[in-house]
């Protein structure tokens, strides 16, 4: 399995460092729509639950930056704090038009600068590479706005 945001965009020279750690390259195909794992046509095929030794290898990374596992569903949460509802919604619409594009998309819940996210594959009735890879981009969005 390839994973977009840790092991297989380590070394490119367009990777932009966040301050969370979490690396998201703009040019990977997995995000610029030319047939990479987070391509729509390349998540056409079906997801797989994350296998044990995938999640230990990527799991930790977001639990570092305040992702947790939710309790009794395999899915991840993240509640994310901002300095008022403009930036909330404004982190809420970049989210929204790449999970479109991903026709990938998170469960969430919003009050003013409030925005609780849970992660997880209805298709595969959990944790899938997609969530991983929509997580990673929601890290560097979070980043980017504060
Ligand atoms: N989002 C999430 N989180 N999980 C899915 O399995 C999923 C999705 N499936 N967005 C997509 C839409 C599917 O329902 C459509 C028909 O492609």
């Amino acid at each position: 399995m390839t994973v977009t945001f840790i092991t297989c965009c380590q070394q490119h020279p367009a990777t932009r460092h966040g301050s969370t750690g979490l690396q998201y390259d703009v040019h990977h195909p997995a995000w610029t729509g030319d047939g990479g794992h987070g391509d729509p046509r390349a998540m056409a095929g079906k997801a797989h639950r994350l296998s044990a030794e995938e999640r230990e290898q990527l799991l930790p990374n977001l639990r570092a930056v305040g992702w947790n596992e939710v309790e009794g569903r395999d899915a991840i949460f993240k509640e994310f704090h901002f300095k008022d509802f403009n930036r909330a919604f404004g982190f809420m619409t970049r989210v929204a038009l790449q999970a479109e594009k991903l026709d990938h998309h998170p469960e969430w819940f919003n009050v003013y600068n409030k925005v609780h996210i849970t992660l997880s594959t209805h298709e595969c009735g959990g944790l899938s590479e997609r969530d991983i890879n929509l997580a990673s981009f929601i890290e560097q969005v979070a980043a980017s706005l504060s």
